[in-house]
């Protein structure tokens, strides 16, 4: 399996994060994808490949432009206006405002276009978010050439960013212009199945009323889990798009055996939908020692997840999204694939 990956990632790392009431060192942080990538040569999946340019025609097929046009040049404007630190929206369109007009000001316009206040801009976001999405681009493509699957080792992430939203470390949906990207190349359906631990609310927005995508996402309860406002059982998708979409929320506290479970549902539904492609969101925040998550999963189950996965036998791409136990990483993101080598 080939491995895309761009070190222009680097060139986001905000120095604060909001959390708990502080700003913290952000969970979402360069070191992850080190460890990802230290674990890939250790097993001997070495062959890495960097990405081809961002086309950006699938991007803006899925993603608003006033909000593309925000990320181009939020951080100008940001320090334009004088501000020292990094880009952290506060005030949101929420209940009873206007949802429907983005601000002149920077500020404001911060607010507009995010959902969780959790996640910064800096003036290198921008590149990294194009590279995220163009390393899921060219996996995409060699998929569409003829590999049977590839793992887009992206970062930042992508299943947060909705069409005209960023958060939860997302900016654009790197998954979704992947699936779009085999949908524009002639397949008639493709599913994207998510394992990270949140709810993969951008994708879900983004394809809730298409009938030629079948998104799943297993996730921690909405009740319980960010992002909160979307993720339940009963969102199945409008217009066209329903029964397009499944969301298995689980309890805190659940193991392999309810998780596993699941998965075993959502794999039954892809195959139903008969898609030509697959694209998994691949988190591991699932992991028993995530500082962020509350799932149980052992780094052996991942091997087990990656095998059932492999067993749909379709063209697959992995594209990285979450999972902050650090040094477990590595392992249990590359178990997934190895998992799905070996079956
Ligand atoms: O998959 N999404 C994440 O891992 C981001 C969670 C952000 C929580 N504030
Ligand atoms: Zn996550």
């Amino acid at each position: 399996m080939k491995v895309i990956y761009s070190e222009e990632h680097r060139l986001h790392f905000p120095q604060g994060e909001v959390y708990g009431g502080e700003l913290v060192t952000p969970f979402e942080r360069p070191s992850r994808v080190e460890y990802v990538l230290r674990r890939l040569k250790e097993v001997g999946l070495t062959d890495i490949q960097p990405p081809k340019r961002l086309d950006m025609k699938s991007v803006r097929r899925l993603h608003d432009p006033g909000f593309l046009k925000f990320l181009e040049t939020a951080w100008d404007e940001w320090k334009a206006a004088g501000f020292g630190g990094e880009i952290i929206g506060i005030s949101f369109p929420a209940r009873r405002m206007q949802q429907t007009r983005p601000p002149r000001d920077i500020d404001g316009k911060a607010g507009y276009y995010t959902f969780a206040a959790e996640t910064a801009i800096t003036g290198g976001t921008w590149a990294a978010a194009k590279a995220s999405c163009a390393v899921a681009q060219t996996a995409q493509s060699l998929i569409a050439k003829g590999d049977r699957a590839a793992f887009a080792l992206c970062r930042p992430p992508g299943h947060h960013a909705a069409t005209d939203m960023y958060g939860g470390y997302c900016f654009l949906n790197n998954a979704a212009v992947a699936a779009q990207c085999f949908l524009d190349q002639g397949a008639e359906r493709v599913a994207v199945l998510d394992i990270d631990f949140h709810h993969g609310n951008g994708t879900q927005d983004i394809f809730y009323d298409r009938g030629d995508v079948l998104f799943c996402s297993l996730h921690g309860r909405p009740e319980d889990a960010f992002p909160y406002f979307l993720g339940y059982k009963d969102e199945t998708g409008a217009g066209a798009g329903e029964g397009c979409n499944a969301n298995y929320p689980l309890p805190p506290g659940a193991t392999y055996e309810a998780w596993g479970k699941a998965l075993e549902h959502a794999c039954r539904k892809i195959k139903r939908f008969g898609p030509d492609a697959l694209v998994v969101s691949l988190g591991v925040d699932t992991f028993k020692e995530d500082p962020i998550s509350f799932f149980k999963l052992e780094s052996e189950d991942y091997l087990a997840c990656g095998a059932r996965i492999a067993k749909l036998k379709l063209p697959t791409l992995f594209a990285f999204e979450g999972g902050y136990a650090i040094e477990a990483v590595g392992i249990n993101t590359v178990n997934v694939l190895q998992g799905f080598l070996e079956a």
